[in-house]
Formats: structure tokens, C-alpha cells, sequence
């Protein structure tokens, strides 16, 4: 089957003709998240043929209601029960309960808030390293790119050095994060273009995966000893850590230039950062809820189920829009505005459900760390020119952000 198959409407289901994996609204998709949102609870996309939402209420049900609306047949347009997956299935993306529960069981722990508290100091010297560089280049008057300079760097740096990780090579890991969330989507260009890289990429990142690579007491090594411990097999257990190497740092790049974007272009919000450092946590939640790095995820259903009226039959895919739940006006007042001060309690951005982001604790930490550090160090933060879009099937991403940054 190929992805230009074009199926119609299922009887008294508003069809949404656009195809979301186009350049043009990768680029731009707010105004057909508006018409999305209009044309009803669901809608149905006839190049792909999928059932889509777009309302808070609708993909808030779809993620709570994971009997109905599986992800052990991929949370991508490809269902696995139709055609086998690009790579072995996540053991827990890609997974329902109870073989789910189990990997969810150990990542929460390693992640948990306890672990936070313990790598909030070296994640905080981290991030004030790299922004004492960063005010260098502002004092000398440079524009700096918050992309290349920052968003990228941080994370690269922190997460995989909490995994275990040796810094050489790890540049595969933002390929590889392109990679697979390019993969969630269609057949398209960008997946071509992306999977070209695929055979070295792949092979680092598995070859990392094994025990010897990761650094004893490193979230990866404390995924071995949950094998010791029986938790799981000594086989699943490099599969778990490639968890940890494909959802930990493209996500968190690009929440951390999504949420420079949003100040840089919102002056006044910035000026209410920089008065109020202690508002950083706050401004990089809004920020998510905004300018979301992830932006859609697919469920397929299991079995006939009813989604606001409309019954999906089962084996359908579902196309669940975060970025565009996270807009809806029926949950936000004044949705399209972006406010530090909002506290979006229950935006999609993480997701919500058993499926709702493992590693959110982290992904925060490292927002909160990196816009606190720059609002105390820097009274402005401007665009210095046009930024570009790396486009991608599923993240909202930038390919650079020039910056100027003016000193306090
Ligand atoms: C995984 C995985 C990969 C991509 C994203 C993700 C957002 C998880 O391999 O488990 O969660």
C-alpha cells in the first residue's frame, strides 16, 4: 500500500483534505490545527486514510483510554500489525500492558523525582559552563545561534553524561532522534533523506547500548541491574537503554530552542523572566504548551470504539495532535498567546496516560537550568535574523536561531 491511497470519508465523519507531513505545514501548521479543531471532535484524513483529533478533550480520551487505542502496533502512520516495524519495537513506546508495564516500571524509578534531586547540581554546573561561554560571545557583541550554541549542546551534554555515555560520537544521537521521529510519519522525502544514515547510526547506538559502553551507576548501567535483579531479561535490557538514546535528547533540543524562540520573540514575556528568574520552570511549560518539540503521536484502535459520538472501527489508526490539543481555545483562554505567568497544568506536550513522558522530571530540569541561567545573565534576547526550520515528521524543530543577547 503506498501512502497516496486515498480513501473516502467514513459516513459522518467531517473529512480534513491536507496532508500534515507536507513541507508546507511542517513549516506552518497552526492555521490547519485551527481548521482541524473546526471541522469537528475528529476528522479523517483522506490521503492517509486516518482518523485525526485536534481537541484538548478528544486526544486527552484517546491517551487515557489505552485498551481501546493501543501502541504495540506502532505510534506511527505504519501499523505493525500490517507490516513489520523500521527497527525492533520499543519495549515501551511501542508496547501495551502488561509487557509495558514492566519497562515503565524501571525507567520511573530511574527517572524519578529522587534521581532529579541528585543530578541537579551537575546538570546546574552543566548549564552555567555553557551559558559563562555564551555571555563571552554576547560581551564581544556576537550573535550567537541559540541552536548550535545551546538547544543542541546541553543536552547532548547532561543527559547522555547521566546515562553513562562516552562523549565521542555522540552527534549520532541527534541523527538518530531525526531519524526515528521521521519515522513515525509517512514514506516521505524527509524519512528518505534522514534513513539514508541509517546503517552506521544505528549500529553506534546499539553498540552503546551494551553494558561495557555505559559507565557504572549511569542510567544505562541501572538498567542492567534491573536485569540482575529479574526484572527483566539481560536481553531486553540494551533495548531499554536504546529507550533512554532515542526519546532523551532530540526531544529536550528541541523543547529547549522551541522555548528560546518563543522569548526572543515575545519581548515583553522575556522582560517578565528576566524580572522574575524564579519564573523559568514556568516559562519553559508554557513554552511546551505553545511551541510543542513533539507534535503528534498515532494510537490504533483495537476493537470498534466510540471517540465523541463517532465510532472508529477497530485497526484504525488514530492521529493524536498534541501541538493542537495544546491550542484549543475550548481549554485555553486566549490559546494562541503565549503567557509565562498561565501555568498550563494538563497540556499535551508530554502526552498523558501510562504513556505520558517517562522522562519529564529530566526534560523540565533541564529547561528550568537553561532559561533560569539565561535570564539572570542577559537583559534582552532578540532575534539577530531569519530563523530556519529543520523539518521533521513529528518534531517542531529549528535548524538555527540567530540571537542577540544583551548582557544585564
Ligand atoms: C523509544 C522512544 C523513541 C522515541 C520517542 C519515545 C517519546 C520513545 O524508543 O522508546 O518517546
Amino acid at each position: 500500500m503506498t501512502t497516496d491511497t486515498v480513501r473516502a470519508a467514513p459516513e459522518g465523519v467531517p473529512m480534513l483534505d491536507v496532508d500534515p507531513f507536507s513541507d508546507e505545514l511542517l513549516r506552518d501548521p497552526y492555521g490547519y490545527h485551527a481548521r482541524l479543531r473546526e471541522a469537528g471532535p475528529v476528522a479523517w484524513i483522506p490521503k492517509y486514510g486516518v482518523y485525526v483529533t485536534g481537541r484538548h478533550q478528544q486526544v486527552r480520551a484517546v491517551f487515557a483510554d489505552h485498551e481501546s487505542f493501543i501502541s504495540s502496533a506502532g505510534v506511527g502512520l505504519a501499523n505493525f500489525n500490517k507490516e513489520p516495524p523500521f527497527r525492533p519495537k520499543s519495549l515501551i513506546l511501542e508496547a501495551d500492558p502488561p509487557n509495558h508495564t514492566r519497562a515503565r516500571t524501571i525507567l520511573s524509578r530511574i527517572l524519578s523525582p529522587r534521581t532529579v534531586t541528585q543530578v541537579r547540581e551537575s546538570f546546574a554546573k552543566e548549564a552555567d559552563r555553557l551559558l559563562d561561554g555564551v555571555m563571552v560571545s554576547a560581551q564581544r557583541g556576537e550573535v550567537v545561534d541559540g541552536i548550535s550554541r545551546i538547544a543542541e549542546v546541553y543536552p547532548l551534554k547532561v543527559f547522555p553524561d547521566a546515562v553513562g555515555l562516552e562523549a565521542q560520537g555522540r552527534e549520532n544521537l541527534l541523527l538518530y532522534g531525526d531519524m526515528i521521529f521521521n519515522a513515525f510519519g509517512p514514506r516521505n522525502e524527509l524519512l528518505t533523506r534522514s534513513a539514508q544514515k541509517v546503517q552506521p547510526v544505528t549500529a553506534w547506538i546499539m553498540q552503546h547500548c551494551q553494558r561495557e559502553m555505559l559507565r557504572s551507576g549511569g542510567f544505562g548501567d541501572q538498567i542492567y541491574q534491573a536485569a540482575d535483579a529479574g526484572e527483566i531479561s539481560h536481553e531486553e535490557a540494551p533495548m531499554l537503554v536504546r529507550s533512554f538514546l532515542s526519546a532523551g535528547v532530540d526531544t529536550t533540543v528541541n523543547g529547549i530552542g522551541n522555548a528560546l524562540w518563543c522569548l526572543a520573540t515575545h519581548p515583553e514575556q522575556y522582560a517578565t523572566l528576566h524580572a522574575d528568574p524564579g519564573l523559568a520552570r514556568a516559562a519553559f511549560e508554557e513554552s511546551l504548551r505553545y511551541e510543542s518539540a513533539v507534535q503528534t503521536f498515532f494510537r490504533t484502535t483495537s476493537r470498534d470504539v466510540e471517540l465523541a459520538g463517532v465510532t472508529i472501527p477497530a485497526g484504525s489508526k488514530v492521529l493524536a495532535v498534541l501541538s493542537a490539543a495544546n491550542r484549543d481555545e475550548r481549554q485555553w483562554p486566549d490559546a494562541g498567546r503565549f503567557d509565562i505567568k498561565r501555568r498550563p497544568t494538563g497540556h499535551m506536550a508530554f502526552g498523558s496516560g501510562i504513556h505520558g513522558c517517562v522522562g519529564q522530571v529530566v526534560a523540565r530540569l533541564e529547561g528550568e537550568l537553561i532559561l533560569g541561567g539565561i535570564a539572570r545573565r542577559f537583559k534582552r534576547i532578540e532575534l539577530a535574523g531569519e530563523p530556519t526550520r529543520r523539518l521533521n515528521n513529528t518534531l517542531r524543530a529549528l535548524g538555527s536561531l540567530p540571537l542577540r543577547l544583551t548582557p544585564a
